[in-house]
Formats: C-alpha cells, structure tokens, sequence
C-alpha cells in the first residue's frame, strides 16, 4: 500500500502544473504515505455522536456529551503518548498533511477546529472526526459563521469512512441532514454506513420496525444509490441484554459487534479511498482537458480562418488601393517617383486599416464564440466521450461531469488560456496513468 501511495504521492506532483494551467484543483493533493485511516461521525445533533466516540475509545471520556447541541464544531481525535489539546488554526499544522485540504474553509472554520492527541490503543488503527449535530432550521444555520455543507464535502472526501447517526426518536431526515446527504455526500456514498443509534431505548420489537421502516424511507428519498446503504444498530455504553422497555438487546449486541469490526478495520477502506479520490481527480482533469482542449481548438480554428481572411482583405484591398491611386495620380509603381511612393503610401495605409479592422472583428468573433462554446459545453462534453456512450461508461461519466460541469463553463467563457504545448499528448499520458492506477493498486494490495 505504501507503494502504491507514494507513486500517487509522486503523480499529484507530476501533473499539478497541468492542473493548474487547466484552472483544476485536486481534491486530496497530497497524499500521506504510510497515513492511518479517518472516519467521521456525522448526524442530527444528540443522535449520540460524541457517547460512540467515547465508548469506543474506553474511559476516561475524551468527548463532552449532553442532551442540549453540544458540540459546535469539529474534533479530530488522534494518536499520541502525550495527551494533548489543540484549538484554532495551530491545530491543521498538528494533523496528517491530508488534512491541509481543510486549509481554504477560512479561519472561521479553523476556530471550529479542534485537535485531541490521546493515548488510546485504538486511535493507532485511525483517527476519528467527531462532528457538531446537525440542526434543522434555518436560523440555526445562519449562525453557522462557517459553510457548514462544505466542510462536511470536504471531509466526508478525506475520510475514509462516514458514519451517519439516527436517533430513533427522530428518524426523519431533517433539512440540514437532506442537504448534507444530496450534496456534501455526492460521490462518497460507497463510504457511508448508516446507523440507527440508541437501540437500547426502543420499548418493543413493533417501534424498532416503525423506526428502522421510517429510516430507509427517507434515505432513498435523498440517495441517489440504487442499494441502500448498510445500516448497523447500535448504542453506546457497556452491553446490555435488556433495553429500557425490557425488549430483548441480544441481536442488537451481535451487530454492534459487527459495526465495531467494521471500524477497527478500516485499512482496506483507506486504500479504496486513496484509490477512488485519485481516480476521481486524475479522471477530472482528463474530462476537463478534453473539454477545453476542444473548445481551445474551436477558437484556434476561428482565429487562423480570421487571420487568413484578414490577411488576404489587407493584401488586396492595399495592392487595389495603390493601384487605383496610381492609376489616377498617372503614376508608375514600379519606379521611383513622389506619386509613386504616395500611392504606396495610401496603399499601405488601407492595409493596414484593414488589419486592424479584421484584428477587432476576430476578437468580437472569438469573444462571442467562447460565450457560445460555454454555453454549449455539455455538447462539447458529449461529442468528447462519443466513444464511452458505446461501451456503456457514460452515466459514470456524467456524474462525474456534473462536478466540474460549471467551472469548466466558466473556463471556457472568461479565464486567460494559455494551454501547455502538446496538450493532447500530456492527457494522454495522464490518460495512461489513471487506467494504470487499478492495476498498480492490484499489485500493491497483493504485495501487503
Ligand atoms: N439511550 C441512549 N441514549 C444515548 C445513547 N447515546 C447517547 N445518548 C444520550 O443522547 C444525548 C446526546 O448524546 P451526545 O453523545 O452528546 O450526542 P451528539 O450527537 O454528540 O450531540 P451534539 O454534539 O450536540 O450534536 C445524551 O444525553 C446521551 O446520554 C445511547 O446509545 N442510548
Ligand atoms: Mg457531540
């Protein structure tokens, strides 16, 4: 695996320039080798976030935990011998390099953050994000003087895997939680694991089903998977057979086990991670290279047609000026003489005035075409990718397009393009690499 991350380490390198000159940002643009799993507790605020967190790293508690929203922003917890904890913009410096992708949230999001260093056996085998609960109104949201959703994308990006937690009493998505899930957690749905928490409060068998019943509803309300996500019932604390309202907890205690299987094992899942994120951004730059590329070509050819067309109106309408003005002043072009040399001089100017006048069409023309090729873009994406809509590939495709969709638009229509000589040549290469990259993560994982 280490291979595998250092040789990725090296391509986010090699092509960052070509990335840049593309406007295109990666989202994971390092990558840390040898780095430990992350995950992430995300869910409506006192759906138990912080009590899972601290039974799974044992006593003493390290998260604070009450019925009112307790905490307001994220904390990474992660491993060290001494225990510490760090708060604001100093915290980024102390986590993985990975975690500078959090860097452009601002400073606002960077009071929000909070590192703990523990000692906890665990925390060698990952890191863990606890996060603030969601809020369903829109006035707790403007208090929010961070953007909220796009920290959780950002994360939810990092993270190698994102646990959703359910309160039973309220297993309705709220907004916030509809938001997060259609927005922030696009493309990152193969690491959700839902989980429908407190199973110790259910009082019988008849409102565990409405619970879980209610739950599944609304999340194939707002995912856009064809599979539901796994859902693991859990609650926090020492195990129990018996809940509150005496129902037997046995089955609900096998799957606990299982979730916590699930998260102390995480390995495998970074190495999909690392895999999917560099997939995904190698992926989307080669889209937006084509993109561009072939609008870039479209202008090129407009601007070669204007300058031939230019320079031919600026030939002929300075040899016919000269001639003409020859003509009537009686003079000879071809021998020196003052109205001679007057009728070259007017032939010159006209020559020029037409050069200048094709120079201001082709940039009007240009202009006019950029905005038109923007516009266009999804056609220009279409006639791109001619050859996946064949092999079946194109839904993929197309989602992916839908990430980058408008900057690309915005590319094309306003942004200097000064694009890198042999540009088809480079996405080819870059082409080669992306389809070498599941073999070189074949060959690593069989290596480990
Ligand atoms: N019955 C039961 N109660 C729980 C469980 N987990 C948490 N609670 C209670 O739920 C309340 C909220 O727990 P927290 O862990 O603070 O919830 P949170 O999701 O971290 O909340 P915020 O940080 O405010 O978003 C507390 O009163 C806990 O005692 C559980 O598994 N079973
Ligand atoms: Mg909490």
């Amino acid at each position: 695996m280490e291979r595998f991350e250092k040789q990725l380490s090296k391509a986010y390198k090699r092509f960052a320039p070509l990335a840049q000159s593309y406007y295109y940002t990666f989202s994971r643009p390092s990558v840390t080798v040898g780095g430990t799993p992350t995950v992430i507790f995300l869910g409506n605020h006192s759906s138990g976030k912080s009590s899972l967190v601290n039974w799974i790293l044992g006593a003493p508690p390290v998260q604070d935990t009450g019925v009112a929203p307790t905490d307001d922003g994220f904390t990474v917890i992660i491993y060290g011998e001494n225990e510490e904890d760090i708060v604001g913009p100093a915290a980024v410096a102390r986590l993985p390099e990975e975690f500078r992708a959090m860097e452009p949230l601002g400073p606002s999001f960077l009071q929000h953050l909070k590192v703990k260093v523990r000692n906890r056996e665990m925390l060698k085998r990952v890191n863990i994000v606890d996060s603030p609960g969601m809020i369903d109104s829109a006035a707790a949201e403007s208090q929010r003087d961070y953007d909220f959703n796009e920290t959780v994308r950002r994360l939810a990006q990092l993270c190698d895997m994102v646990f959703f937690l359910f309160d039973p009493e309220k297993p309705g998505t709220t907004g916030e939680t509809v938001n997060v899930f259609s927005t922030c957690l696009r493309g990152a749905e193969f690491k959700l694991r839902v989980l429908l928490n407190k199973c110790d409060a259910f009082t019988s068998l008849y409102d565990f089903a409405r619970a879980y019943g209610t739950l599944c509803w609304n999340l194939s309300r707002v995912l856009r998977t064809k599979d539901l996500p796994k859902i693991f019932t859990t609650y926090s604390g020492e195990e129990r057979n018996t809940a509150q309202g005496g129902m037997d907890l046995t089955d609900f205690n096998r799957h606990r086990k299982e979730f916590l299987d699930t998260f102390s094992n995480p390995s495998d899942r970074r190495a999909d991670n690392v895999f999917a994120a560099a997939y995904a951004d190698f992926a989307g730059l080669s889209m937006r290279m084509r993109v561009v590329n072939n609008a870039a070509r479209k202008m090129r050819k407009l601007t070669m047609r204007h300058l031939l067309v230019g320079s031919a109106t600026a030939v002929l309408s300075g040899c016919l000026t000269a001639l003409v003005t020859a003509f009537t002043m009686d003079a000879n072009l071809f021998e020196f003489s003052a109205r001679g040399l007057l009728a070259w001089i007017a032939g010159g100017t006209v020559a020029a005035l037409a050069c200048l006048a094709s120079s201001v069409w082709s940039r009007i023309s240009v202009r006019k075409l950029r905005a038109s090729l923007a516009q266009k873009v999804d056609d220009i994406f279409t006639e791109e990718h001619r050859n996946q809509t064949a092999i079946g590939t194109f839904d993929d495709l197309r989602q992916r397009w839908g990430g980058i969709r408008t900057e690309t638009a915005d590319i094309i229509d306003h942004a200097p393009l000064s694009l890198p000589i042999f540009a088809e040549r480079k996405r080819a290469a870059l082409d080669r690499f992306t389809s070498g990259l599941l073999d070189a993560l074949t060959k690593s994982s069989r290596q480990a």
